[in-house]
């Protein structure tokens, strides 16, 4: 079957970085994609969603429409990472072809999506858009961000690999959210040094750059600077 030009549509935000390991999944795979970013889009968030909610229920970027197969839709990105490889990567370069090492992939992604992911984001929330000021729980979230990162610290001490000493999607999953460490207090090279290196030599690779392309990576001031500048008063 002739394959279309582009294979894929992304719907995304230029901020998400759960979108930006799709594209980098997609980049990798050779994969032609159309990124449509819903904050070049002239509508307001209420339109926003109702629209998206058509095409995800859940309402979140990201989701990958594949027009070779009937416009299938997935939402949720690691599950458009786990339908890229096992529909695409015939030559299992992201993905083992041992149902075991599958296994350990899989359990990194469950992860990646329950733990990184999400204490990031919260992290994100409690420190820059909470309707209130609640440092301890931002801390709480910094706190379990950097248990996370202290885990795979360890893990990748004699490996350069989450799985089967070799690059997977198990690995590309947790790259763009470690790209915003910066955001929620965690200084990368300086705490967690292993876990920097194995970004580090994500990031160099060509696809990779070629992923990232369109990305906007932002630095709001924290809400309780924001206080400052407001002379106390935040609202
Ligand atoms: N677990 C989801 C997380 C998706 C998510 O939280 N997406 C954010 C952006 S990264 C979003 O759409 N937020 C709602 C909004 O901005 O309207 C995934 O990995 O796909």
């Amino acid at each position: 079957m002739a394959i279309p030009t582009p294979h894929f549509t992304l719907h995304t935000h230029r901020t998400c970085p759960a979108a930006f390991k799709v594209a980098h999944v997609l980049s990798l795979l050779h994969l032609t994609y159309n990124p449509i970013y819903f904050d070049s889009e002239n509508i307001s968030r209420e339109t926003k969603l109702i629209w998206f909610a058509k095409l995800n229920p859940n309402g979140r970027s990201p989701v990958l429409i594949d027009h070779s197969q009937n416009d299938h839709v997935v939402w949720e990105s690691n599950a458009i990472l786990l339908y890229l490889v096992q529909m695409y990567d015939t030559k299992n370069t992201l993905w083992p072809g041992s149902i075991f090492e599958q296994s350990q992939v899989n359990q990194w992604l469950m992860l990646q999506a329950s733990g990184q992911g999400p204490t990031i984001g919260q992290a994100f929330w409690f420190g820059y858009w909470h309707q209130e000021i609640l440092p301890s729980a931002y801390k709480r979230y910094v706190n379990e961000t950097k248990r996370i990162l202290t885990v795979l610290e360890k893990w990748l001490e004699d490996k350069k690999w989450l799985v089967a000493e070799k690059m997977s999607i198990a690995d590309v999953s947790f790259l763009s959210w470690y790209e915003e460490a910066y955001l929620v207090d965690v200084d990368l090279t300086a705490e967690f040094p292993v876990v920097d290196r194995w970004l580090e030599a994500m990031k160099t690779i060509p696809e990779i750059v070629k992923g990232s392309e369109g990305r906007d990576m932002i630095k709001p001031k924290k809400l309780w600077a924001r206080e400052e500048s407001q002379g106390g008063k935040f609202s």
